[in-house]
């Protein structure tokens, strides 16, 4: 069968799960929240990675199914683990065709009355090409969900086009640094000003930084000695699943 018609039916088939990753404050070294990322184990196929049935759900529509399962999912754990006593941001990814989808603004506030997370505990990371794809239709649109208290992120900064002066009319609280540049921050002089550079100017502007894809202490360290607020990344936790999340919190909080 082909892979698009699997994951037509990955939903009801329960084949889709939800993993956590971290996301630390580089000053307490606490756990202030966690990303959402979608995991596929096909029955056919087995566990197929993101990088592969993300852009087929793209192209075929099924990310917005995908990603509104995904977004209810996400939001109804967080609110457990608020139950709990775990006051965490939830993040979660919006793909640029739910980006554009017309009643995105309506599903998100359903799904936050149905599950009773408040809107400051959810971020959406959005790319800057779902941004720049249309610009001005993106400013109204995040600045309507950015009204109703919910975070916003710009997800794999610095690798898609990015034009500063759309960034200081964004009504977003945080730039996450690619983990492409945080891979050679600590060998590669390039890496290393990129990182400072968007570090700096995240800081002029008043927008929290969030590095991804930390792998080593020297890294963790560059990043301290930088100024950058919250990681996320292997050095402290891989995405997993969400009762070993909360095995994590019990230990780590
Ligand atoms: O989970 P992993 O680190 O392998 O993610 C690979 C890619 O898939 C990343 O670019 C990530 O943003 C994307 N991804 C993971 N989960 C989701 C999701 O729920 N929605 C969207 N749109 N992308 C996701
Ligand atoms: O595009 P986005 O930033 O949403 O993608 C997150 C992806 O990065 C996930 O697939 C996740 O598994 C991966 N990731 C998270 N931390 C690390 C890390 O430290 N190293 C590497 N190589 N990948 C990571
Ligand atoms: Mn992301
Ligand atoms: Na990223």
């Amino acid at each position: 069968l082909e892979m698009r018609n699997l994951l037509r039916h990955a939903i009801e088939r329960d084949e889709l799960v939800l993993h956590y990753q971290p996301k630390v404050s580089i000053e307490t070294g606490k756990i202030i929240g966690a990303e959402a990322l979608l995991r596929w184990n096909s029955q056919e196929r087995g566990a197929v990675p993101p990088a592969q049935f993300i852009p087929l759900a793209e192209e075929s529509g099924l990310i917005v199914p995908i990603g509104e399962w995904v977004l209810r999912n996400a939001c109804e754990q967080a609110a457990k683990w608020q139950e709990l006593g775990f006051p965490l941001v939830i993040a979660v990814n919006l793909s640029p065709r739910q980006f554009r989808q017309a009643d995105l603004l309506e599903r998100i506030t359903s799904i936050l009355e149905e599950t009773g997370l408040p809107p400051e505990s959810l971020e959406l990371e959005v790319t800057e090409s779902a941004i720049m794809d249309n610009a001005a239709s993106a400013i109204r649109l995040l600045t309507s969900i950015h009204d109703m208290g919910v975070h916003l992120s710009i997800d794999d900064f610095g690798t898609g086009y990015s034009s500063l002066a759309y960034l200081k009319q964004l009504p977003v609280s945080k730039l996450k640094i690619d983990q492409s540049f945080v891979k050679g921050l600590t060998i590669e002089a390039d890496d290393a000003a990129i990182v400072t550079a968007v570090i700096a100017m995240a800081k002029s502007l008043h927008l929290g930084v969030t590095a991804e894809g930390v792998e080593t202490a020297e890294q963790l360290d560059a990043l301290v000695k930088l100024g950058c607020d919250n990681y996320q990344g292997f050095w402290f936790s891989r995405p997993i699943p969400a009762d070993a999340f909360v095995d994590l919190l019990g230990t780590a909080h």
